[in-house]
């Protein structure tokens, strides 16, 4: 009889190990990178002395971003901020 209950724990004990895994996967994963985030890397690959704004000089490293450089600066103030960035990138995509 104790034999029988020690053996009955084990086989739970296997069965809940084997089913860890199975719930982890099915566990809801991170949500999907929001799509606004996208053009952020870019950003801050061009913004080199990091004050939030891409000068004219900064956006060289991009052909496409010099070329839509004034399009980009809203605010016609020579530079080119994050929001600025991501909407007009977003207008066209
Ligand atoms: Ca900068
Ligand atoms: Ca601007």
């Amino acid at each position: 009889m104790n034999q029988h209950m020690t053996w009955r724990k084990l086989t739970l004990s296997i069965l809940l190990l084997g089913a860890l895994p199975l719930a982890q996967a099915q566990a809801p994963g991170g949500a999907p990178p929001a799509q606004d985030q996208i053009p952020a890397p870019l950003f801050e690959q061009l913004d080199v002395n990091r004050d939030g704004y891409v000068t004219p000089e900064e956006a060289k490293r991009s052909a496409e971003v010099t070329a839509r450089f004034k399009e980009l600066d809203a605010n016609r103030d020579g530079r080119v901020s994050i929001d600025e960035f991501k909407k007009g990138m977003q207008d066209k995509m």
